[in-house]
């Protein structure tokens, strides 16, 4: 029994709403021209990097590389790369995985000192016989691959912390500001080739060597170039347990649309954790192999940017849960 009111606010939805019909208009489902989205708005900036690539004909893996490293290299952004929050002993530990339309993948999981973990996943993916590399391991390979040891904790993520190991206290609550922001991008190609992406610093003040759904496939992130590709942000453990992006894309095998399919996971994991999932907060994002994109989330909050036919724009995610 659902113990709180189980409604679709309907602003957000006449929001997506309006971005689907952009992205759906012409012939639904005929192949588009390039397509780029991303979670929350800072995805802009992501996207017009990204979008440099795609609109002169470029591989949508290259596009999302160059994208995420926007926000990875960004000292203000708290959530990814340099400058993302530590955890609870100070450490900046990041977290990214990548995948193609083929099914190719690659991830790094509680990588330190390197700005671009996206970078070093797909280099796990085309260089290694494995999918995953962690810790020490996913270090070692990124040196060896020529990328650069750094310091990301920024004087303004280590006065945070410290700010924090006042109290000590992990709470994590549902878009609170500066901890909720994973960028995952997922781009469709000239070429129609679809790949996805999702970088990291995780939640902030976690337990050291926790890993969250963002560097593990079907979790974070899933894409299969035969059907679309999903991400995620939020809550690590419960997208973890749903394995929600791979959930996603299997929704839209059986032929929902990238909306319907991020409405349908969300129903789904609240109907089956009711009152564990409130405080929580599951955001997916979504895009078909055609390009057309979808969001959804538990509660409000969510935005996501789109990048489609020359506009960049940032849309509110419906959701299924008043605060
Ligand atoms: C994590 N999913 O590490 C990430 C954090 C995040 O929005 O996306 N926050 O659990």
């Amino acid at each position: 029994m659902l113990s709180r009111k189980d409604f679709i606010k309907l602003g957000a939805a006449v929001s997506v709403a309006s971005v689907a019909s952009k992205l759906q208009s012409g012939t639904p489902n005929r192949k588009k021209g390039p397509v780029v989205v991303s979670t929350w708005d800072f995805g802009m900036e992501a996207n017009a990097a990204a979008w440099a690539i795609l609109s002169s004909g470029g591989y949508s893996l290259d596009a999302i590389v160059e994208g995420v490293a926007v926000p990875e290299r960004d000292p203000k952004v708290n959530t990814v790369g340099l400058g993302g929050f530590p955890d609870r002993d100070g450490r900046v530990t990041l977290d990214a995985c990548i995948m193609d339309e083929q099914l190719n993948c690659g991830s790094v999981a509680c990588l330190e000192y390197i700005v671009h973990p996206a970078a070093v996943a797909r280099l796990v993916m085309e260089k290694t016989p494995h999918v995953m590399l962690t810790g020490e391991g996913a270090l070692r390979f990124a040196l060896e691959q020529g990328f650069k040891k750094e310091n990301l904790l920024t004087p303004q993520a280590e006065a945070a912390w410290k700010e924090w190991l006042k109290k000590a206290e992990y709470e994590p609550k549902p878009n609170w500001e500066l901890n909720h922001d994973t960028i995952g991008m997922l781009a469709l190609d000239q070429q129609s080739r679809l790949a996805g992406v999702c970088t990291t610093s995780g939640m902030a003040w976690k337990m050291h060597g926790r890993v969250g759904d963002s560097p593990i496939i079907g979790a974070g992130l899933y894409v299969d170039g035969e059907v679309g590709g999903a991400t995620c942000s939020g809550l690590g453990e419960e997208m973890i347990r749903i394995a929600a992006s791979h959930s996603v894309v299997e929704a839209m095998r059986s032929g929902k649309s990238a909306q319907a399919a991020c409405e349908a996971v969300i129903r789904r994991y609240y109907k089956r954790r009711g009152d564990k999932a409130h405080g929580k907060q599951v955001c997916l994002l979504a895009m078909d192999n055609a390009g057309n994109a979808g969001a959804f989330s538990l509660m409000p909050g969510f935005v996501y940017s789109v990048n489609c036919n020359g506009t960049n724009e940032v849309r509110k995610a419906a959701y299924l849960l008043d605060e």
